[in-house]
């Protein structure tokens, strides 16, 4: 199915896409390597596989009201994922043509988390009452683009976010990140060999100082051998939290990463020659094994053995 409005979708896209790539020095970093290893000339010559969004699993807000923006434009839910032990649920968004990047939402099921916490998250939304995203002219892209870089809540404060943090590293995350994309990702198996594979490309990245998130090993790989992923950590973004008496108070917080996928050829269609594949020839989806590591990318755990960056 055609986008029902191509530009509209650009002109999301495109606007994510620079809010990130300013916030994520690591992206122009990684172009940069990509660059000098002459495996693309610009960085239009990227595949953007999929991008990410999370979310609070509360009412107005989350999956339900975040999707509508995409389903608008000819996106299409596919699978569901869960994540018991880290309380999150996601969909997968399939793309209205072949050329743009898959989407991944999740969303934090709120209501299991402590009574403290939950306090916490409805002082922040407790004055949605309605879905924000149904007062959207959705065939506006600037009205689009502001909402997804305009908070919903007031300026979080540090105890908030580190209390939230003990118990829920993703509920701190989007308390402080909301809507800003998450991170998105390079299609390896495009790139020119022997960096089409995740495992090339990883060590060429650590050589040239890119820190990847080494949860469950560098490569997370699907049960059926066809989908590989890894991603950098997150980097550090200066944040600016309330310090409860009027003033401003700065820490450094994790902000998006990148993600790397390599998505394998189907074993129907190995046959081809490279030439003629297309995406409907590979793996298609995610997988719930090799995202439950991926979302460790912004956890403390993962950002506090990057060296600090002059
Ligand atoms: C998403 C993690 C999962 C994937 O491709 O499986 C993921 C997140 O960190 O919000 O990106
Ligand atoms: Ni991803």
């Amino acid at each position: 199915m055609p986008p029902t409005n191509p530009q509209l979708l650009d002109d999301i896209l495109h606007g994510l896409l620079r809010r990130y790539g300013t916030r994520v020095p690591d992206v122009e970093r990684v172009m940069e390597i990509l660059r000098s290893a002459s495996l693309i000339k610009s960085a239009e010559d990227i595949e953007n596989d999929h991008i990410a969004f999370r979310t609070l699993g509360v009412p107005h807000l989350g999956i339900q009201s975040l999707e509508k923006i995409f389903l608008h434009v000819g996106y299409q839910r596919r699978d569901a994922y869960t994540f018991p032990h880290k309380k999150l649920d996601a969909f997968w968004y399939a793309p209205p043509a072949e050329h743009y990047p898959r989407i991944f939402i999740s969303e934090l099921r709120v209501e299991q988390l402590s009574p403290a916490s939950q306090t916490t998250i409805a002082s922040y939304v407790c004055q949605i009452d309605s879905d924000p995203v149904d007062q959207l002219d959705l065939n506006n892209a600037s009205q689009v683009d502001n909402f997804l870089h305009t908070s919903l809540w007031r300026r979080p404060s540090w105890n908030d976010y580190e209390q939230l943090r003990q118990e829920s590293e993703y509920a701190a995350w989007v308390i402080y990140n909301r809507y800003y994309l998450n991170h998105f990702t390079i299609s390896v198996h495009n790139l020119p060999p022997p960096y089409n594979s995740v495992a090339t490309l990883n060590r060429l990245l650590q050589q040239h100082g890119i820190s990847l998130n080494d949860s469950g090993g560098i490569v997370k790989q699907s049960p059926d051998g066809l989908l590989l992923q890894s991603s950098s950590v997150a980097e550090m973004v200066q944040a600016e939290f309330d310090d409860g008496q009027g003033g401003i108070e700065t820490h450094p917080i994790a902000g998006s990463y990148i993600e790397f996928a390599e998505r394998r050829v189907l074993p129907a269609f190995q046959h081809l020659p490279a030439t003629d594949l297309r995406r409907a020839h590979r793996r298609e989806g995610f997988e719930a094994g090799n995202a439950d590591k991926i979302f460790e990318s912004t956890y403390t755990e993962q950002t506090h053995r990057i060296p600090k960056r002059k």
